[in-house]
């Protein structure tokens, strides 16, 4: 397995749809474990295949310890709403309130292409939405007023610095910046 690198924010492969999942291949499986193993390091609770430049509609997901791999996934219900502190490990350092479903189910498939349901609520319901966004080049700072957006962003301006080539380099082991 290996720690894949992590595209932040201006990377155009973040704001481009992805493409459905039609074969279940050995490489499939092994970008799974490799999106587990660099989600981990990066101590986030969600990964989403744009994030590490790639193109498939997958995304893995490790809420308290309660792994999902979700391929091609949908929202088929929501309800209610509540806000949520929400950052990405796409754009390290920048946070902000989002309003979300309270509660969603996500219609997805695994990782043998078996269907499956999964309802999530607070950290996990937000997480859900986090990252089925991901897979429709939409990032939470979409989801925020005008006016914060464009602070976030002008943050966002000086924090990119950090990241040539618009790359996060996960050293495993290292304290990451990003946590809620
Ligand atoms: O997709 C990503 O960028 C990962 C991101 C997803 C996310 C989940 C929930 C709220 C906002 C964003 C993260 O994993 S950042 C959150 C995080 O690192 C974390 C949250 C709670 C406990 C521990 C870590
Ligand atoms: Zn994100």
């Amino acid at each position: 397995m290996s720690l894949l690198a992590i595209r932040v924010l201006g990377d155009p492969i973040l704001r481009r749809a992805t493409t459905p999942v039609e074969s279940f291949t050995p490489e499939l499986q092994l970008l799974i474990d490799d999106m587990f193993e660099t989600m981990h390091a990066a101590k986030g609770v969600g990964l989403a295949a744009p994030q590490v430049g790639r193109n498939e509609r997958l995304t893995v997901v490790d809420v308290h310890g309660a792994r999902h791999v979700l391929i091609n996934p949908e929202i088929i219900e929501r309800e209610g709403s509540l806000k949520w502190e929400e950052g990405c490990l796409s754009i390290p350092e920048i946070y902000g309130d989002v309003m979300r479903a309270a509660r969603v189910v996500v219609r997805a498939l695994d990782r043998e292409g078996n269907q499956f349901e999964v309802e999530g609520t607070e950290l996990l319901g937000v997480c859900l939405q986090h990252e089925i966004d991901h897979l429709h080049g939409k990032l939470f700072i979409d989801h925020l007023s005008f006016l914060k957006r464009q602070k976030a962003l002008a943050q966002w301006e000086e924090e990119k610095t950090k990241y040539p080539n618009l790359v996060r380099t996960i050293v495993p082991g290292e304290e990451q910046e990003t946590e809620l």
